[in-house]
C-alpha cells in the first residue's frame, strides 16, 4: 500500500455493536525484511494522543520499522502515516549528541558536568539571592509519566516553585478545564469504543481525520457497514469530516472562528424547545437546569444563524441529529479549545451529553480530546499547573497528602495562590521575575503566539535558558545550555492516551552519542542541587522508570486516576489498559460515570469552578453551599464577540492548524523523507471565491498580513468557508539555514498570533486573528499543500496529487486474528462515594 496517497488504509467494514476488525499495518525500511528484524520491542506511537500500541523492528542496534499491535485496545493493529514513518526514520540523522554551553555568544560542544554545573551553579545563586520564584519550567505533552513525576516532585516539593507549565496550556488545557467544571475533575468520561457503538458522531473543531488518522479509520469502518453513524462537522474548514456528514445524511456547519459558544448556545435551546431531554436524568444527576435554560433562551437559530454565518435550518437539523439518536458520541478540539470562550463551549458539549442522559453507556461519550501523545500525564502528574493525582490546589487536605507523601511541610508546595499558566510564565520572564527558564520538549520560538515577543524574551541576556531536545530547534538557538535528550525508542516509560489507555513503552536502542533520557537529566538535577526531604533523605528516591512509576502509583492511591493496579509487566503482557484500574477493577475501566455519579463531592474534586465569562474562582464556601453530592454541573455563558474579528482593513478571519503529514514544528516529521516530500512547505488555503475577489489564482504568492506581523505565502486555491483563510502553524526555520524569522523569510503561523487566552482554562487563542491577504506576484507551480486532505484545491485539476514512493510501501494484514475484547464498564466509578440520587 502506498500510505502517503491512501492516508487511512483499506476499509474492514462493521456494523453497530459488532468488533472493530484487526487489520496489522506494517513498515520496514526499504530492503528490510521481518527475517532480518532480530528483536520486536513494545511501544506505543507517540506522535498524537491517539496511542497506537506498536512493536518496534530492532536490526544490528538500530530501529528499523514499526508494526501495529493486532491486540491492542486502541488501534487493533493499525497505524497511520506519522506512525508508520514518523517516529523512527529520522534515526541517525543530525541528532543532538553532547551538551552544549554558550561561549562568547557561540553555542559550543562540551560534557554534562560542564553543562549541569552551568545549570546547577545559576540555580543555586538565583534560589540563594532570589528564592523559588525565580525558577520556571516549561514543559511538553511528549516526555514520560515518569518524567513528568520527577519533574513536578522536583518542582512542587523541592524548589516549591508555582511557575511550572507545559505546551500543555496550548494544547490541552481547555480538556482538563471544561471536565473539571462539569465533571468536577479531570478525566475522560467516553471511550473509544463508543464509536463502535454509536448512532450519530459530533466533531466540534475536531479535524479527526488528520490528526488521529486511525480513530478516523474506526469511524470510516462503521460508515461502510451496517448501521452506520451520522456525522456531523463543526468547522470552517470543508474537512473530511464535513465530507463525510454529506455521505451519511449528517450536517456540516462552518460557523465563523470565534462564534462557538453562539452555536452551541443555540443548539442546547434546541433540545430544551423541543423537549429533547432526559428530565429523570437531568434532575437525579445534574445542577444548574434552570440557569442554563434561561441563558440559552434567546439563541433561536435565527439569531444563531446571523452570528456563526451559517443557515438557521441546519441549526436546527444538528440539533435534531442530537435529540432523536438514540447514541451520540461527541469529540471536541482545537476549533473549540484554541478559539475563542474555550471553556465555555466545549462546557456545552458537555451539556448536550448530560442534558439527554447520553454519557457512561455505550455509544454515549464525550471525548474532550488530547493533542500530544503524553499530554494526559502532563496534567495527572503535575508538571503543569495542576497538583498531581488531579487534586486540587484550594483544599488543604489534597496539599496535606502531598505533604504526607513526598515528607515535606505543606507549606513548600505552592498552593498558596492560583498556579501560574504558561502565557504568564513568560510574562514573567519578560518582567524579569523570572530569571532561569528550564525549557524540556517543546519549541516555544515557533509555537507560541506572537513570536516576535517570545524571540525578545529568549534573547534577554538577564534570563538563564536551558533547554532540552533530540535536536537543534529553533529554540535551543537562543539557550544558554542546551542538554541531548534520548527521544522515543531510546528509553522506557509509560503514557496515557486520550481515553485512559496506558501504554508502556520499552526501549529499543541507546541513545546517539552522549544523550540522556529526561529521567535521568531530571535525577541528576536533583542529585546535584541536594534536594531533600523533611527526614533529611533525598527528596527523590527513585533512581529508574519503574521506580517513578511505582512511586507515582501510590501518588494515585485512591484517586480518579488510580494506577495502583498496573505495573511494568502487566502492561508488557498485552494490550494497553484504560485507568482506573485497582484491586477493585484489575482490567482496567473502559468508560466513567456509568452509575451518573461524578467526582464533585468537594473533598474528592479537583476545582471548585470558574465563572466561564470572567474566570473568576468560585471558592470553596461557595461551592460547598451548592451541595452537588456527585451531581454534575450545566454551567453556562452567554456569547461574546471574539477580541479580534475581521474590520475593512483586515477583512478575514485567519485559522490555523494542522496536515495529516507534519507534527508540530516538524522536528520529527521534517527528517522523515515521505512526511516531508508530502507537504514540503508552507502555504494558505482561501475560498474559491474569495481568490476570485483577489485576482489569486493557484500557488500565486500572497501576503498575509495580522497586527502582529505578515507572511508571504503560495495560495491554495482550496474549499473551505468565504471569509476565512487557514495556515498551517507546522513550518518554522532550521530547515531554511536561518534559525529564526529575523535573518530569513517569515514563515510561521505564529508571526501572525495574539498574545490572548481563554479566561478559565487559560489557552492561548491561535484560532482568530483577522488579517489582511494581497496578492504579490505570480505563480511558479501549485502551492505545496496536500490533495488528499482537507487542503485539497477547489479545482482537483489544480495540483498534481499528493503521493508516495513504492520504497515507502506498507503491509496491512488484514484480521489475521480476533480484535481485542472490550475492557469493562464497571457499575460504579472506582473511588467515587456512591451516592444516591433516588428522590432527590
Ligand atoms: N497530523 C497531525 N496530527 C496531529 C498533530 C499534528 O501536528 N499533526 N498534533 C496533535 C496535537 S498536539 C493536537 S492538539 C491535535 C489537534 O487536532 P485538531 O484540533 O483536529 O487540529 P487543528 O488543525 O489544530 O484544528 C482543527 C480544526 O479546527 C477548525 N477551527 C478553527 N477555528 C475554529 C472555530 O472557531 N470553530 C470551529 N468549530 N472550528 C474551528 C479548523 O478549521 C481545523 O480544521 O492534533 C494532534 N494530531
Ligand atoms: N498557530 C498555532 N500555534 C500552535 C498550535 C496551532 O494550532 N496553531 N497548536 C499548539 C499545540 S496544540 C501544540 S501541542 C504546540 C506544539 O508545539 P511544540 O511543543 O513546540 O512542538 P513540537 O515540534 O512537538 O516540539 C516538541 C519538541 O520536543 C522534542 N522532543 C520530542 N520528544 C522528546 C523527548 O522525549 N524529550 C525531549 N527532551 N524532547 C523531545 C522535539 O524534538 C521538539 O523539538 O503548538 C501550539 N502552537
Ligand atoms: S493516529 Fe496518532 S498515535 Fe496512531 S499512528 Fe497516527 S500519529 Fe501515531
Ligand atoms: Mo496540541
Amino acid at each position: 500500500m502506498d500510505r502517503i496517497s491512501d492516508v487511512w488504509g483499506t476499509r474492514t467494514p462493521f456494523a453497530r455493536d459488532a468488533a472493530w476488525p484487526v487489520r496489522v499495518d506494517t513498515h520496514l525500511d526499504d530492503g528490510v525484511t521481518e527475517d532480518d528484524v532480530d528483536r520486536w520491542v513494545r511501544s506505543a506511537c507517540v506522535l498524537c494522543s491517539n496511542g497506537c500500541a506498536c512493536d518496534i523492528a530492532v536490526s544490528g542496534g538500530r530501529m528499523v520499522g514499526v508494526r501495529g499491535l493486532a491486540g491492542d485496545v486502541v488501534n487493533h493493529g493499525r497505524l497511520g502515516p506519522k506512525g508508520l514513518y514518523g517516529s523512527w526514520r529520522w534515526s541517525g540523522t543530525d541528532r543532538l549528541t553532547r551538551p552544549l554551553v554558550r561561549e562568547g555568544g557561540e553555542l559550543v560542544a562540551t560534557d554534562w558536568d560542564t553543562a549541569m554545573d552551568r545549570v546547577v551553579g545559576r540555580s543555586r545563586h538565583l534560589l540563594d539571592a532570589v528564592g523559588p520564584l525565580s525558577h520556571g519550567f516549561y514543559t511538553t505533552g511528549q516526555l514520560f509519566l515518569e518524567e513528568y513525576y520527577t519533574l513536578a516532585v522536583l518542582g512542587k516539593g523541592g524548589l516549591g516553585t508555582p511557575h511550572m507549565d507545559g505546551n500543555t496550556r496550548l494544547c490541552t488545557a481547555t480538556a482538563a478545564a471544561a471536565m473539571k467544571e462539569s465533571f468536577g475533575s479531570d478525566g475522560q468520561p467516553g471511550s473509544y469504543t463508543d464509536i463502535d457503538s454509536c448512532d450519530a458522531l459530533f466533531c466540534f473543531g475536531h479535524n479527526m481525520p488528520e490528526t488521529q488518522t486511525v480513530l478516523w479509520t474506526r469511524v470510516l469502518d462503521r460508515i461502510a457497514g451496517a448501521d452506520p453513524p451520522r456525522v456531523v462537522a463543526v468547522d470552517p474548514r470543508r474537512t473530511a469530516v464535513a465530507e463525510a456528514a454529506e455521505r451519511t445524511g449528517g450536517v456540516h456547519l462552518a460557523p465563523l472562528p470565534g462564534t462557538n459558544q453562539a452555536l452551541l448556545n443555540g443548539l442546547v435551546r434546541e433540545l430544551v424547545v423541543h423537549g429533547w431531554l432526559d428530565r429523570a436524568y437531568v434532575d437525579a444527576h445534574t445542577l444548574g437546569f434552570d440557569e442554563l435554560a434561561e441563558t440559552v433562551r434567546e439563541y433561536s437559530p435565527e439569531r444563531v444563524a446571523e452570528i456563526c454565518g451559517v443557515a438557521a435550518d441546519d441549526v436546527r437539523a444538528a440539533a435534531r441529529v442530537f435529540g432523536t439518536s438514540d447514541r451520540v458520541l461527541s469529540t471536541v478540539l482545537q476549533g473549540f479549545y484554541q478559539s475563542h470562550q474555550a471553556t465555555a463551549a466545549s462546557c456545552q458539549v458537555n451539556n448536550l451529553h448530560l442534558l439527554t442522559g447520553r454519557i457512561g453507556r455505550p455509544g454515549c461519550g464525550v471525548l474532550q480530546m488530547n493533542g500530544q501523545p503524553t499530554a494526559q500525564n502532563t496534567r495527572e502528574c503535575g508538571a503543569d499547573g495542576d497538583l498531581p493525582g488531579f487534586r486540587n490546589w484550594h483544599n488543604p487536605e489534597h496539599v496535606r497528602e502531598l505533604a504526607r507523601l513526598w515528607r515535606v511541610d505543606e507549606l513548600r508546595i505552592p498552593h498558596w495562590s492560583q498556579p501560574t499558566h504558561a502565557m504568564q510564565i513568560w510574562r514573567y520572564a519578560e518582567q524579569g521575575s523570572i530569571r532561569f527558564l528550564w525549557i524540556s520538549g517543546t519549541n516555544p520560538a515557533v509555537s507560541l503566539p506572537d513570536l516576535g515577543r517570545v524571540r525578545d524574551i529568549l534573547r534577554d541576556p538577564d534570563l538563564f535558558v536551558v533547554v532540552q531536545d533530540g535536536f537543534r530547534t529553533e529554540t535551543t538557538e537562543y539557550a544558554d545550555v542546551v542538554l541531548p535528550a534520548a527521544l522515543w525508542g531510546e528509553k522506557q516509560g509509560t503514557y496515557t492516551n486520550v481515553n485512559r489507555t496506558v501504554h508502556l513503552s520499552d526501549k529499543a536502542v541507546d541513545p546517539p552519542g552522549a544523550a540522556r533520557s529526561d529521567l535521568d537529566i531530571f535525577l541528576d538535577y536533583a542529585k546535584r542541587m541536594d534536594l531533600r526531604d523533611d527526614e533529611g533523605g533525598p527528596l527523590i528516591r527513585w533512581s529508574d522508570p519503574e521506580g517513578a512509576f511505582e512511586a507515582w502509583k501510590e501518588c494515585t492511591r485512591g484517586r480518579l486516576c488510580d494506577y495502583t493496579g498496573l505495573s511494568y509487566p502487566l502492561l508488557r503482557a498485552g494490550s494497553g489498559i484504560p485507568w482506573p484500574c485497582n484491586g477493585e477493577h484489575p482490567d482496567g475501566c473502559d468508560r466513567l460515570y456509568a452509575d451518573g455519579v461524578f467526582p464533585t463531592d468537594p473533598e474528592v474534586c479537583e476545582s471548585f469552578g470558574h465563572d466561564l465569562v470572567t474566570g473568576a474562582a468560585f471558592g470553596s464556601q461557595r461551592y460547598r453551599a451548592a451541595r452537588p453530592d456527585g451531581r454534575a454541573f450545566l454551567r453556562h455563558a452567554p456569547y461574546i464577540p471574539p477580541p479580534e474579528t475581521p474590520t475593512a482593513e483586515r477583512p478575514f478571519a485567519c485559522v490555523s492548524g494542522r496536515t495529516v503529514y507534519q507534527f508540530h514544528t516538524r522536528t520529527k516529521t521534517a527528517r522523515s523523507r515521505p512526511l516531508h516530500e508530502a507537504a514540503p512547505g508552507p502555504w494558505v488555503e482561501l475560498s474559491r471565491s474569495d481568490a476570485d475577489r483577489l485576482g489569486v489564482t493557484e500557488g500565486d504568492l500572497v501576503r498575509v498580513e495580522s497586527d502582529r506581523g505578515a507572511l508571504d505565502l503560495p495560495a491554495r486555491v482550496g474549499r473551505g468557508r468565504d471569509g476565512v483563510v487557514f495556515v498551517p502553524f507546522h513550518y518554522g526555520y532550521w530547515d531554511t539555514g536561518s534559525p529564526s524569522a529575523l535573518d530569513g523569510e517569515a514563515r510561521a503561523a505564529n508571526e501572525l498570533t495574539m498574545d490572548g487566552w481563554d479566561p478559565v482554562s487559560k489557552q492561548p487563542y491561535f484560532k482568530i486573528s483577522a488579517v489582511s491577504v494581497t496578492r504579490v506576484s505570480s505563480a511558479d507551480g501549485a502551492a505545496p499543500a496536500p490533495t488528499t486532505t482537507a487542503s485539497a484545491p477547489a479545482d482537483p485539476a489544480g495540483a498534481p496529487a499528493t503521493r508516495g514512493v513504492a520504497a515507502d510501501e506498507v503491509t496491512e494484514d488484514i484480521a489475521p486474528v480476533d480484535p481485542p475484547p472490550h475492557p469493562p464498564t464497571p457499575r460504579h466509578t472506582p473511588n467515587l462515594p456512591h451516592h444516591s440520587h433516588e428522590g432527590r
